[in-house]
């Protein structure tokens, strides 16, 4: 892949991080106490054939770093990819907020953004159904701000008490650790029909946004309702968005699973490609503003963080873009080593009483103690703010700082009083004075009990093949479930959301939908307090749709970085080719030339070309489109290998264009499962047996790309 641009060289992290960075090149190999090495092949020993001897400092040196490089991996979001770049605001926000970095549009924030899975563990699968983190390191002039959001705008649970027995239930089963990254299990879906607060954020986890196709091509969300404060003091809720300028696509489920072997590392790869060749993955910031005084006038709680707050009643204004521009240069000491917390806040910022939001504030920190060793992680240079940091905190396990002078304590005289405090004049952080008066106790607020309505809004906002998706989700997730009271309760949930929704899964599972009446549902009261009181209140009537929650219609934004398969073998049409390649590379799009072996394959006109990957070694699955050149020799050699057939079939089934032109047009036929005709008059194949009209063929290819999968294609479901 060839650059488009020279990355820019921008960031002030970036380049702050440079003291950190060592390059071994031309260097002499040493120990870690700088003695050069002068045999680093074989330890020291009796004789050749003797016993290895104690004093060998080179062999235990070398061994005891390595039997230490690994830290406990995140309880939580533990693989994931990261990328350096810079966040500027369009204008000045000094209305919503007097947080610096949301003021000069000059301004470059530098920030580093940690995308993840959550369930799974450091080595699983880029492709597993869950959700997505995405967290947003903005290291401003006035300190760190970690916006530490998901891909989803609403989560499981409401209160942050419940979140160990969510993980619990969703990691692999304690006594088999089966399965790895996967949701479709017992213990998960056990808790999640006895929590209805999840339902939600389920017809979330079952749509396609859990597959996604990129992290360049994901929304992410604040999902709390945070609040802006501007200089005068005055506060406004708000929630934060963030929005692809690529747009939002996923892959399908069958799709994802075949990935997950094919290249389970799809994702990490595809940002890292994308930065690599200078296609900048582009965010832009959105805020849905709330005046303190309407916080009570939705039929939701804009603390309940089980809920969001449609677009269409509150519009998302986007006040500026983030650009990731630059790939680590280490994984471990910056994508692994990276601490993101709620609570590293600016001014101008402020929590509200959401109650997920604030359990949230203790675990960030806490985590890290053991998870990157002792209270000192915020001197690792990737976590390091760019802002000065001088405060009396010593000491503590590899604490790097040699802080000067005798007080570490204030206040003192002996320093001058040094460092001193801001006021809010000076830069300061003061909270918002939000007046608390209540009683203590443990209790759900009763306007958190709608659990089913916007489950309801986000099922009748998706498209037909979004809903079939999501119907095909669940019937895989339940039906992996072995306990059948389990498969029952959730179909009682569904019932609560959409009769049609309940029906289709109850269809796929062989189960009839149970009646509500009589079933006892254990919805985890507390024991002194009166079950009533933690009924979820029935779906309104009133729940219509909200056109920002499919996916179905994706701005139209070109083809760059998108990959399509040209399947070739000797003897392939060398103008047809030609033609092809320089359309697709001028739109950006990234060519693969797939062919029965690694090496070089002969054109008709005998060039003899480089091929990127070899039937054995890539798959449809990777790829967003398939083409398939003229040129006897090389389709009807083609034809001969079952691989380059499964090719055509697979990038088929999973609706994703396909062109051919000349005689590559009989090895789509070839690999028809349904008919030849009917492939070739399906949405999305674009064929012409005429090589006279190459150029139109090429242009309706492209634009089949640029309109991403063709959903008619799929067969209806019951
Ligand atoms: Fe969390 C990591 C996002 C609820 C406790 N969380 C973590 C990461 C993301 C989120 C993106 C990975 C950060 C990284 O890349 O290093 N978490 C969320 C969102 C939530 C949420 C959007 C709900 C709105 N989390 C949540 C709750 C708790 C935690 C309720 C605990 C009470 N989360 C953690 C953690 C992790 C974490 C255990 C694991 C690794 C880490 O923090 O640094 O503290």
């Amino acid at each position: 892949m060839g650059k488009i641009k020279e990355p820019e060289n921008t960031n002030t992290k970036v380049e702050e991080l440079a003291q950190n960075r060592l390059d071994s090149q031309d260097q002499y190999l040493t120990t870690n106490q700088g003695l050069r090495v002068s045999d680093d092949q074989n330890s020291l020993k009796a004789g050749p054939r003797g016993a290895t001897l104690l004093e060998d400092f080179l062999l235990r040196e070398k061994i005891t770093h390595f039997d230490h490089e690994r830290i406990p991996e995140r309880i939580v979001h533990a693989r994931g990819a990261a990328a350096h770049g810079y966040f500027q605001v369009y204008e000045g926000q000094s209305e919503l907020t007097r947080a610096h970095f949301l003021q000069d549009p000059s301004v470059k924030t530098p920030v580093f953004v940690r995308f993840s899975t959550v369930a799974g563990s450091r080595g699983s699968s880029d492709l597993a159904r869950d959700v997505r983190g995405f967290a947003v390191k903005f290291y401003t002039q006035e300190g760190n701000f970690d916006l530490v959001g998901n891909n989803m705008p609403v989560f499981f649970i409401q209160d942050a008490i419940k979140f160990p027995d969510f993980v619990h239930a969703v990691k692999p089963e304690p006594n088999n650790e089966i399965p790895q990254a996967a949701s479709a299990h017992d213990t998960f879906w056990d808790f999640i029909s006895i929590t209805p607060e999840s339902m939600h954020m389920i017809m979330w986890v079952m749509s396609d946004r859990a597959i996604p196709r990129s992290y360049r091509m994901m929304e992410g969300f604040g999902v709390h309702t945070f609040r802006f404060i501007n200089a005068e003091g005055k506060a406004r809720f708000v929630k934060f968005h963030w929005k692809p300028l690529l747009g939002v696509h996923s892959v399908v489920w069958d799709e994802a699973q075949l990935i997950s072997g094919r290249d389970p590392d799809f994702h990490r790869r595809d940002l890292w490609d994308a930065i690599e060749g200078g296609a900048y993955p582009e965010w832009e910031l959105g805020v849905q503003i709330v005046e303190e005084e309407d916080e009570h006038k939705f039929d939701f709680d804009l603390l309940d963080s089980t809920k969001l707050i449609p677009e269409e009643l509150v519009p998302v204004i986007r006040i500026g873009k983030m650009t990731l521009n630059h790939n680590p240069d280490n994984y471990f000491a910056e994508t692994e080593q990276v601490a993101f917390h709620l609570g590293h806040l600016v001014p101008g910022l402020d929590f509200t009483n959401d109650p997920l939001l604030q359990g949230r504030l203790f675990s960030y920190t806490d985590t890290q103690l053991s998870r990157l060793g002792g209270p000192n992680f915020q001197e690792i240079p990737i976590n390091r703010p760019i802002a000065p940091v001088h405060n009396g905190q010593r000491d503590g396990h590899m604490r790097q700082t040699i802080n000067t002078g005798r007080t570490s304590y204030n206040p003192n005289t002996l320093s001058g009083g040094c460092p001193f405090q801001a006021g809010q004049d000076m830069g300061g952080f003061t909270s918002y004075a939000e007046r608390i008066d209540g009683q203590k106790v443990r209790a759900r607020s009763k306007s958190f009990l709608d659990h089913y309505s916007q489950a309801k809004l986000f099922w009748n906002s998706q498209s037909d093949h979004e809903k079939t998706h999501l119907v095909k989700a669940l019937r895989f997730e339940l039906g992996k479930v072995a306990v059948e009271a389990i498969q029952q309760r959730m179909l009682i949930h569904l019932a609560q959301i959409d009769a049609q929704l309940a029906s289709r899964v109850a269809t796929g599972l062989g189960m009839d939908v149970p009646c509500w009446e009589g079933v006892q549902l254990n919805l985890g009261v507390p024991a002194d307090a009166d079950p009533a009181d933690y009924q979820p209140t029935p779906t309104r009537k009133d729940v219509g749709r909200s056109a920002a929650l499919s996916m179905a219609n994706p701005p139209k934004v070109g083809i760059k970085t998108r990959q399509v398969a040209i399947l070739a073998a000797d003897g392939v049409d060398a103008t047809g080719l030609t033609t092809l390649k320089e359309a697709l590379s001028q739109q950006g799009a990234i060519i693969g030339l797939v062919a029965p072996h690694l090496g070089k394959i002969k054109t008709s006109s005998g060039e003899a070309i480089k091929v990127d990957a070899s039937l054995q070694t890539a798959a449809s699955v990777l790829f967003d489109a398939v083409y398939v050149p003229g040129g006897q020799a090389s389709v009807e050699a083609l034809k001969q290998e079952p691989d380059a057939l499964r090719f055509v079939h697979e990038a088929f089934m999973h609706c994703k264009p396909l062109g051919a032109s000349g005689e590559g047009v009989s090895l789509l036929k070839a690999a028809a499962h349904g008919g030849a005709e009917a492939l070739l008059s399906s949405d999305g194949v674009i064929t012409s047996e005429n090589t006279s009209s190459l150029a139109e063929l090429v242009t309706g290819f492209m634009d089949a790309m640029e309109q991403g999968r063709f959903w008619s294609r799929e067969k209806p479901l019951p």
